[in-house]
C-alpha cells in the first residue's frame, strides 16, 4: 500500500516533470510508461537513471490505473493563471477535486494525481489535491508543504528568484550557500505614502494566511459538504472584517489615516500598484495597476467572465434593499429573514458569494467579481492578453492596496446589516458575581508596554525553484515582531459555585488619526480580536495569566517561518491556517502608540457549543479559522460584543463596561532596529 507521505512530494517542484526526483533525499517516482506525457515518454527511464546515478533514497511504486476524465480540468493551459475567485476556474478546480476525492484508496489517488501532474495547470493541481488532502478521511492529518515553498514567485521579488537560481546552480555544497535578501521596500518609493504599510501587505505569513483560510473554505465544491461549513458565511464576514482592522492600526502607526472604502465603483483607484513579481507559470509579470486607473466593463471569453459596473451597482442595492427590508430572496422567491442570529452568516454567503449563497441571479457575485474587476482593469477585455493582477489571487491580494478599500466597502454592507440590530444591554452582556478586578500586560519586565521591532528570518525555498540543482537555498525577509508579552487577569466569583468564564480580549487604538478620542461606535470597527480561551473560577478571588504566544487567533511563530526538515512533524493541515504571531499586535510609533487593552469574561455556559470530540490536536487559530469538522466554538456572534451598535449612554469605551469588563491602556513602542536570527552572511 502506498504510504501516504509520498504524496506531499506531488507538490514539490511544480513545473517539472513529475519522473524528476523529490524530496530533499531524492525520492523517484516509478511510473508507468503510459502516465508519461508524449514528450518525455522514450526518455524518462533514461533521465531516472541519470539522477539516480547521483543517489537516490527511495523509489515510490505507481499503480497503473484506469484514469478517469480530466478533460474538464486540462481545458486551463498549463501555463495559464488560476484564480479561485474566477467561476470557470472554480469549476475545473470542482471537477479534479471530485476525481481525486473518489479515489477509492490512498494507492489510487496516489496514481491519477501523478498522471494529472504533468497535465492540469501546476496551481490549479496544488489547489485541488489540497482541497482533497484536506477533506479525504485518510489524508487530511498530512501537513501539507506551504504554499510560499511550492509557489514562492507569488511571495517574492523576481530578482530575488533570480538570485536564488543563481546560488543554487554555482554553489554546489548546500551548506556553503548564502541566503539571498528580500530587500524591505522594493515595491515602491517613499514618494508612495502607501508604501509605508510593506511590512504588512507584503509579509508572508499574512499572504499565507489569505491564500490558507481560503483552501479550507472553498467558494465552491464538488461536494457541498466542503463548502457548507459551520457559520462559514460569516467567517468570511469576521476574518475580512479582523484584516481591516488590523490594517487600520497599522496605518494609524505609520500616521495614516483610515482606509477609505472604495465606494465609488466610478471612480479612478488612485492607488496603484507595481508588484515586481512573475508569475513561474505563467512565465509573465504579474501586471501592474497604474496610479489613477479606472474600472471598466469586463469581458473576456477565455476566461468565461462578463461583467459590468451596472451588475455590481445593481447587485450592491439590491443587498442593500434586503438589508433594510430584514429578508431576502431565495431561488424560490421565498423569504428567508435576516435574522439576529442567522443574518450575518447568509449575507455572507450572499456577499462573497459562495456557492452557498440563496440566489444568484438576483444578488450575484459581488466579492468575487469585484477580485476580478480590479485584477483586469489594466486589460479588461484581453486586448492585450495580459493576466489578472494581484487581486485576482488570494496568495496575493493582500500585497495591493486596493485590497483593503475593496474589504472595507465590503465590511460597509455587513456593517449596515448589524447597524439594523438591536444593540446589546447591559443584561446581554454581563455576568452576574463574577468582576474582573484588574487586567495588565507584562513583557520585558514592563508593565502595559509592548514593544515592536524587525527582525530577519530564512526560508527555505528549494522546493519551489524548478530546474536547478537540489539542496536548500534560503530567503531572507525582514517582517515585524514584538516580544512576547503575558496578561495577568484578576477575577472574582462571588457566588458560592465554581464558574466557567469565556475570556475575551480585544485591542484598539486610543485615538483617531487626528488624535483625539474615538467614541466607541468608531473605535468597535478597529477592535482587533487578540485572544479567547476558557477559564475555571472556583468562588474567591484568582489570577489568571495566559502568554501572547497561546493567542487563538494565531499559528506560532515556527509555522511560517519553518525549516523544511520539521515538515514531518507537523501533522495537520488546518493548523496552517491562523493570523501569523509575529503580525499579533500592531506597529508602535518610536514615541509610543497607546491602545485600549479590553478583557471581557462572559460565562461560557451561556457560550458554549456542544462539540464532538476532537480527532486531531488542531485546536489552535479557531478565532478566524474555525475548527476542522467541528462547529465553531463561540455561540455568540463573531466579533462579540463589538460587533453590533453601542447602547445609548455608552458612547466611550469606559461607560460601555459592565463589572465582567475592563480596560486599560498600552502603550506600543516600535524601536527601528533589525534582530538577526541566524548568524549566516547574507549573499552579497
Ligand atoms: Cu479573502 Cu476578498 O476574499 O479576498
Amino acid at each position: 500500500m502506498a504510504d501516504k507521505k509520498n504524496l506531499l512530494l506531488l507538490f514539490e517542484h511544480p513545473t517539472e516533470p513529475v519522473f524528476m526526483d523529490k524530496g530533499g533525499n531524492g525520492t523517484l517516482f516509478d511510473v508507468p510508461t503510459s502516465y508519461v506525457t508524449e514528450r518525455y515518454n522514450k526518455m524518462c527511464k533514461n533521465v531516472q537513471r541519470r539522477v539516480s546515478a547521483s543517489g537516490f533514497e527511495k523509489c515510490v511504486l505507481v499503480k497503473e490505473i484506469e484514469i478517469p476524465d480530466l478533460s474538464c480540468p486540462m481545458r486551463l493551459g498549463r501555463s495559464e493563471q488560476f484564480s479561485h475567485f474566477l467561476k470557470s476556474h472554480r469549476q475545473m478546480a470542482s471537477a479534479l477535486i471530485d476525481v481525486f476525492i473518489k479515489m477509492p484508496t490512498v494507492d489510487e489517488l496516489q496514481s491519477v494525481a501523478v498522471y494529472a501532474r504533468d497535465r492540469v495547470n501546476p496551481v490549479l493541481f496544488n489547489y485541488a489535491l489540497s482541497v482533497a488532502m484536506l477533506h479525504r478521511p485518510d489524508t487530511k492529518d498530512l501537513g501539507l508543504p506551504t504554499f510560499a515553498e511550492i509557489f514562492p514567485d507569488h511571495f517574492i521579488d523576481s530578482q530575488m528568484i533570480r538570485n536564488m537560481r543563481e546560488e543554487s546552480f554555482v554553489v554546489e555544497q548546500t551548506a556553503a550557500r548564502l541566503p539571498v535578501v528580500n530587500s524591505v521596500k522594493y515595491t515602491a518609493s517613499d514618494f508612495d505614502v502607501e508604501h509605508r504599510l510593506w511590512y504588512f501587505r507584503e509579509d508572508m505569513g499574512v499572504n499565507l494566511h489569505h491564500w490558507h483560510w481560503h483552501l479550507v473554505y472553498p467558494i465552491d465544491a464538488p461536494d457541498r459538504s466542503i463548502v457548507d461549513k459551520d457559520r462559514r458565511g460569516e467567517l468570511f464576514y469576521y476574518m475580512h472584517q479582523q484584516i481591516v482592522a488590523r490594517y487600520n492600526a497599522e496605518r494609524l502607526s505609520n500616521h495614516m489615516a483610515r482606509v477609505q472604502p472604495f465606494n465609488n465603483l466610478d471612480e479612478p483607484i488612485a492607488e496603484g500598484y507595481f508588484p515586481k513579481m512573475d508569475s513561474l507559470v505563467a512565465s509573465r509579470a504579474f501586471p501592474p495597476r497604474f496610479d489613477n486607473t479606472r474600472l471598466s466593463d469586463v469581458d473576456r471569453p477565455n476566461n468565461q467572465l462578463r461583467v459590468g459596473i451596472d451588475d455590481m451597482k445593481r447587485w450592491r442595492e439590491r443587498i442593500y434593499e434586503a438589508i433594510h427590508q430584514g429578508y431576502v430572496f431565495d431561488d424560490n422567491n421565498e423569504k428567508i429573514a435576516l435574522d439576529d442570529v442567522k443574518g450575518i452568516d447568509i449575507l455572507g454567503n450572499i456577499i462573497e458569494a459562495s456557492a452557498l449563497t440563496p440566489n444568484s441571479t438576483l444578488y450575484g457575485d459581488l466579492h468575487n467579481k469585484g477580485h476580478m474587476l480590479i485584477a483586469y482593469s489594466h486589460d479588461p477585455i484581453n486586448k492585450h492578453l495580459e493576466y489578472a493582477g494581484v487581486m485576482g489571487d488570494s496568495s496575493t491580494a493582500m500585497r495591493d492596496p486596493i485590497f483593503y478599500k475593496w474589504h472595507a466597502f465590503i465590511d460597509n454592507i455587513f456593517q449596515e446589516h448589524k447597524r439594523q440590530l438591536t444593540p446589546y444591554e447591559k443584561k446581554d452582556l454581563s455576568f452576574p458575581d463574577v468582576r474582573v478586578q484588574s487586567i495588565e500586560v507584562e513583557s520585558q519586565g514592563k508593565i502595559n508596554r509592548l514593544t515592536t521591532f524587525w527582525q530577519e528570518s530564512d526560508v527555505d525555498m528549494s522546493r519551489g525553484l524548478d530546474f536547478v540543482p537540489r539542496g536548500h537555498v534560503l530567503a531572507r525577509f525582514t517582517h515585524l515582531q514584538h516580544h512576547p508579552f503575558s496578561y495577568t487577569i484578576t477575577v472574582e466569583n462571588s457566588s458560592e459555585a465554581t464558574r466557567y468564564g469565556y475570556v475575551r480580549i480585544f485591542m484598539a487604538p486610543k485615538m483617531d488619526d487626528r488624535n483625539n478620542p474615538m467614541p466607541l461606535e468608531e473605535q468597535r470597527l478597529m477592535m482587533v480580536e487578540m485572544d479567547k480561551f476558557v477559564v475555571t473560577m472556583p468562588p474567591g478571588s484568582q489570577t489568571i495569566t495566559r502568554n501572547s504566544t497561546e493567542s487563538s487567533v494565531t499559528i506560532p511563530f515556527e509555522r511560517t517561518f519553518r525549516n523544511l526538515d520539521q515538515l514531518e512533524e507537523l501533522e495537520n493541515f488546518m493548523c496552517g491556517c491562523g493570523w501569523p504571531q509575529h503580525m499579533l499586535i500592531p506597529k508602535g510609533r518610536a514615541e509610543g502608540l497607546s491602545f485600549d487593552l479590553f478583557v471581557m469574561v462572559s460565562n461560557y455556559e451561556d457560550d458554549k457549543v456542544e462539540q464532538k470530540a476532537a480527532d486531531c490536536g488542531c485546536s489552535i487559530a479557531a478565532s478566524y479559522c474555525g475548527l476542522r469538522d467541528r462547529l465553531y466554538p463561540d455561540r455568540k456572534s463573531m466579533g462579540y460584543p463589538f460587533d453590533r451598535s453601542i447602547r445609548r449612554g455608552s458612547e466611550i469605551l469606559d461607560r460601555f463596561l459592565t463589572p465582567n469588563m475592563r480596560a486599560v491602556e498600552v502603550i506600543i513602542t516600535h524601536e527601528s532596529r533589525t534582530e538577526k536570527l541566524s548568524e549566516l552572511p547574507a549573499r552579497s
